[in-house]
């Protein structure tokens, strides 16, 4: 428990979470909607990822708090985008963890995560 305390914290702090070799070739200047961290009412039905560079995005997975992993759909893998917006599930309130994967236009992998949070 305490170890995985430890590494989720140090994730975060990492900052959005691009991996760091592939952050690091890559400058960084990701943002997401909702923000990490960020309260948002269950009305909310869209989230963002927004990249300096187009990305392709390959997967993105979201954990509830009903103990489920949803797949977010959103624009195709073979499309390189910058804002790419994957429509959400019905949200109860809780804690979401959000994981994304994909590859950058000259090949590298990349991925990230954040979380929010749905307000009661
Ligand atoms: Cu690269």
């Amino acid at each position: 428990m305490k170890l995985r305390t430890i590494l989720t914290s140090a994730a975060l702090s990492v900052g959005l979470a691009l991996s760091a070799g592939a952050a690091s070739a890559h400058g960084t200047g990701m943002m997401t909607m909702p923000n990490n961290g960020q309260t948002v009412g269950a009305d909310t039905k869209v989230m963002h990822l927004m990249f300096t560079d187009p990305m392709q995005i390959t997967t993105v997975t979201m954990a509830a708090p009903d103990g489920k992993t949803y797949k977010i759909n959103g624009p195709a893998a073979n499309q390189a985008v910058k804002t790419w917006e994957g429509k959400l599930p019905k949200l109860a309130p809780g804690n979401y963890n959000i994981d994304w994967r994909g590859m950058s236009p000259d090949g590298h992998p990349m991925n990230g995560s954040f979380a929010f949070k749905v307000a009661n």
